[in-house]
């Protein structure tokens, strides 16, 4: 990817300003959290890389990251925010992405907390992770792996019991995209997000997420450690955090899992 390209498209007031594109990292999230740790990053930055040999998921998931094919992004945000509210940028991204995908003509649906999906199958995921002194949130490192123009028999022959699960933009358009286009697409949607965040506060991603998610006051399963909590989604608080309503009219507050459809 180059960066030059990525610049050209960039309409941001934040995001970006500090933009570094690697050839080769072990995850974009390894070298951010780094920079961030030395004090070399700042509110905005944002790592792509061309491929991972690290690439990581939630709890210790593998990504699958080929070379030359993909997104791997990562982004560093320093907002005055509790622990407990970070996960609101799981949500940031999750918008951000769904706005993308429309511009592109399609429509993606967020599955809770972190997939997005097309037509039942992951074409991203979100990867959230903070840097923490006590109860303070030094700042938040957003990774967001997009399968762009990942062929068909990549799929087949590399992902094995995830191929019938996964896709790629080409796929769904019929034709390769741009990485470089895409990317700065996706940065000046997380900019706007951002700003969003930083004038109207955690409350407002919230409700945008929640209409985009569109599941409030449905029927949801999710698997929380192994065990399936299942509800109607009551309401979503502004941490993020999910209330369900059991059959037996109990309420279950749900803060980290897997949705299961
Ligand atoms: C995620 O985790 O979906 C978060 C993925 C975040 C990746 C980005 S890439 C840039 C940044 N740097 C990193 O090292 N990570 C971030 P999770 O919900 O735990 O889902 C992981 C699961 O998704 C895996 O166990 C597979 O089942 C599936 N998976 C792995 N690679 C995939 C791919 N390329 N496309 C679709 N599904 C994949």
């Amino acid at each position: 990817m180059e960066i030059s390209k990525i610049r050209k498209h960039l309409e941001t007031e934040k995001l970006g300003e500090k933009l570094l594109v690697f050839n080769e990292v072990d995850s974009t999230n390894n070298i951010l959290r780094g920079l961030a740790a030395q004090g070399a990053a700042m509110d905005g930055t944002v790592v792509v890389s061309d491929s991972q040999t690290a690439g990581r998921g939630r709890m210790g998931r593998k990504w699958i990251s080929p070379r030359g094919m993909n997104l791997y992004l990562s982004a560093l945000f320093c907002p005055e925010v509790s622990p407990q509210k970070s996960s609101v940028f799981t949500f940031l991204a999750s918008c951000a992405l769904v706005d993308v995908f429309s511009t592109y003509g399609v429509d993606a649906e967020i599955k809770w907390p972190n997939d997005i999906i097309v037509c039942g199958k992951k074409i991203s995921g979100v990867l959230t992770e903070l840097g923490i002194s006590g109860d303070t949130v030094d700042y938040i490192v957003i990774g967001i792996g997009v399968n762009l123009n990942l062929p068909e028999e990549f799929i087949r022959r590399e992902m094995d019991d995830i191929s019938e699960k996964t896709t790629s933009l080409s796929l769904l358009l019929g034709e390769d995209v741009s990485r470089d286009r895409f990317c700065a697409d996706l940065i000046n949607s997380l900019d706007r997000f951002y700003a969003e965040f930083r004038r109207r506060g955690a409350r407002a991603i919230v409700d945008v997420w929640i209409e985009r998610w569109g599941l409030l006051g449905k029927d949801i399963s999710i698997d929380v450690s192994g065990e399936i909590v299942s509800g109607v989604v009551e309401r979503v608080d502004g941490n993020g955090f999910l209330y369900l309503r059991t059959p037996e009219g109990d309420i279950n507050k749900v803060i980290a899992g897997d949705a299961v459809f």
